[in-house]
């Protein structure tokens, strides 16, 4: 088994539902979930010109390799309606692998750890809610170091929903 970490975000129509049906998907497809952060509203990071998103990083065990859990995730995000118009623009969702367990990709469709993860709070705050203790293979430092040297100053806040169990 491997342990998959997944950011999901989405900044169109009823964002916690489709976070919600996201992951309802992501369990029949890929495996169990394992740790789930809160929810984040998050400031658009790339493209300004758009609506704030929410964010939440899953943990998921599985016994896909990590080319089928991407055509997994890329699956639930057409499912779900998902249009790609431009790079870093809106979505109703969006599925990204962070880490597959201490692996390291580099294949021009795959690149795992994702290559802006360090670069962005509204990927590291919820990473460091779960993991704070994961070594990031390439960078090879903790979530909680990462998170000291972010520089990254949009704005990341964890809210709270009724039924975010
Ligand atoms: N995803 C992007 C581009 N910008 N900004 C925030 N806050 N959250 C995202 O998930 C996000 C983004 C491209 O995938
Ligand atoms: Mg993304
Ligand atoms: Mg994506």
């Amino acid at each position: 088994m491997q342990e998959v970490y997944l950011l999901l975000g989405s900044n169109i129509g009823d964002r916690e539902q489709f976070l919600h049906q996201a992951t309802l998907l992501l369990t029949q497809e890929i495996g169990a979930i394992t740790k789930k952060s809160s929810l984040y509203e998050t400031a658009p990071w790339g493209l300004e010109e758009q609506p704030e998103y929410l964010n939440q990083v899953l943990v998921l065990v599985t016994k896909l390799q990590a080319r089928e859990v991407l055509k997994a995730a890329l699956d639930i995000e057409k499912i779900l309606g998902r249009e790609r118009i431009e790079r870093w623009g809106s979505r109703v969702i969006d599925i990204d692998i962070l880490f597959y367990s201490d692996e390291v990709i580099d294949e021009a469709d795959l690149k795992v750890p994702h290559p802006y993860f360090h670069l962005r709070r509204f990927a590291v705050e919820p990473m460091l809610e779960v993991q704070p203790d994961f070594i990031h293979p390439v960078l090879k430092k903790s979530i909680k170091s990462l998170a000291l040297e972010l520089s990254d100053q949009l704005y990341v806040q964890k809210i709270n929903f009724n039924n975010n169990g």
